[in-house]
């Protein structure tokens, strides 16, 4: 999330800076970010997916 951000250049979140992270596993939980946000879980916490 952090390097997508700063490959943006920018502290916002942004449509295109998610799009670029959504098809990631950030926590390394097995479950994809946009999977988890979808689910309104936390994508940068393996405990919740
Ligand atoms: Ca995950």
């Amino acid at each position: 999330m952090v390097a997508a951000l700063k490959q943006e250049n920018t502290k916002v979140l942004t449509g295109s800076v998610l799009k670029k992270v959504e098809g990631l596993d950030s926590d390394k939980d097995g479950v994809k970010n946009i999977d988890e946000i979808n689910a309104d879980k936390m994508p940068g916490d393996p405990k919740s997916k």
